[in-house]
């Protein structure tokens, strides 16, 4: 498998297109890309500082982190991968005559495992399909690739290793395309975060162009906190997983077992908060950058939130972001919805590119 290392946004776009000339799978990879290790350690220091206290949860997906994960989705109590992907697979084709045959980009693609049911879709209408995964983990990457490309031998399969904005730029070279962004990932980020999130997309796609948004919807809190704290205890060592990965690459060693899981639900804000609590005063260097941190016994910090979303809500904020909405999934029980949005023509008194 090759691996271009190309500098800013028209380079990655010039590896984007020779990518695309070769055979089998290929990885792109913008070089100019913040080296991973500074940036954790820049982003530690300075969330550590001071209180509240919080760690930025995009570092909880290194290598060990994103196998966690992966851990996670198949707990029990972890209905969301379940819920998301039976509705992808009731509904797939119908995604597939909605969209016509578009390119598909998936941000924060991981294992990529449902994913299958769209190209399944795709392939079954058309004899190729291109498909981009977009991951900062290089390892889920490398293993999607290489499973996608057994499974769909048709499928032509174009991997971009970097943050999902530094992907953007690719996108109005892919048109038509459908961004698929699913798992409700961006629960992951504050409601402030989520509008500029939407509105970088929608400014880098095209008119008409499609977004598969996979939300988490507002249900009982005892739901909520059981897929927090899951009995095998794997969300906890999710958790202390970002605290192990200071220890490695920031020489931190902070004692992991001083370190406890609490996930609860803030229902007047409607979301999960994960915290790593203290049970013992640490003392530790960060290096780079060379900073002492103290944490008292009893201190936490925030290392997640986990929004959940009212369709009623959440529909007209896309709205305002430039994505009107196709159509909704959902499941029997009204726990997950699937957004199937288009880029609109204008929107916020933007008119769009074309
Ligand atoms: C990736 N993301 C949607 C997960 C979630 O449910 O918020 C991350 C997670 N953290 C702990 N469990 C799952």
């Amino acid at each position: 498998m090759d691996t271009f290392f190309a500098s800013p946004e028209a380079q990655i776009c010039r590896q984007l297109s020779e990518a695309s000339r070769g055979r089998g799978p290929r990885i792109v990879r913008p070089s100019a890309a913040a080296d991973p290790v500074q940036d954790f350690a820049r982003s530690a220091a300075a969330g550590l500082a001071s209180p509240p206290r919080r760690l930025e949860s995009r570092f909880l997906y290194d290598a060990q982190g994103s196998i966690l994960f992966e851990q996670i989705t198949a707990q029990p109590e972890y209905y969301l991968t379940r819920t998301e992907a039976s509705i992808l697979a009731a509904n797939a084709a119908r995604i597939r005559a909605l969209t016509g045959p578009a390119n598909i980009m998936e941000l924060g693609a991981g294992s990529a495992a449902k994913t299958d049911h769209l190209l399944r879709a795709w392939l079954e209408r058309s004899k190729a399909v291109c498909y981009f995964p977009v991951d900062v983990s290089l390892t889920a990457l490398l293993g999607a690739c290489k499973s996608i490309s057994a499974r769909f031998p048709a499928a032509r399969v174009i991997a971009v290793n970097s943050e999902y904005a530094e992907a953007f730029p690719l996108l109005s070279q892919l048109s038509p395309v459908l961004v698929t962004f699913l798992g409700s990932s961006i629960g992951n980020f504050s409601r402030l975060e989520m509008t500029s999130f939407c509105l970088a997309l929608a400014a880098s796609m095209r008119p008409g162009d499609f977004l598969l948004l996979g939300l988490d919807l507002v249900k009982r809190s005892s739901v909520l906190e059981a897929a927090y704290n899951d009995r095998a205890g794997v969300t906890e060592r999710f958790t202390r997983n970002i605290f192990a990965r200071m220890n490695r690459e920031l020489g931190s060693a902070i004692d992991l077992e001083s370190i406890e899981h609490a996930a609860r639900y803030r229902a007047e804000l409607e979301q999960i908060e994960i915290d790593a609590c203290f049970t013992k005063q640490q003392t530790f260097l960060l290096q780079p950058p060379g900073r002492a941190v103290t944490i008292a016994e009893g201190e936490s910090v925030r290392t997640e939130i986990s929004r959940k979303f009212r369709l009623e809500q959440v529909i007209p904020e896309l709205n305002r972001c430039g994505f009107g909405t196709e159509q909704v999934f959902s499941d029997e029980r009204r726990w997950f919805a699937l957004l199937l949005l288009r880029r609109l023509p204008s929107y916020g008194g933007r008119s769009g590119r074309s």
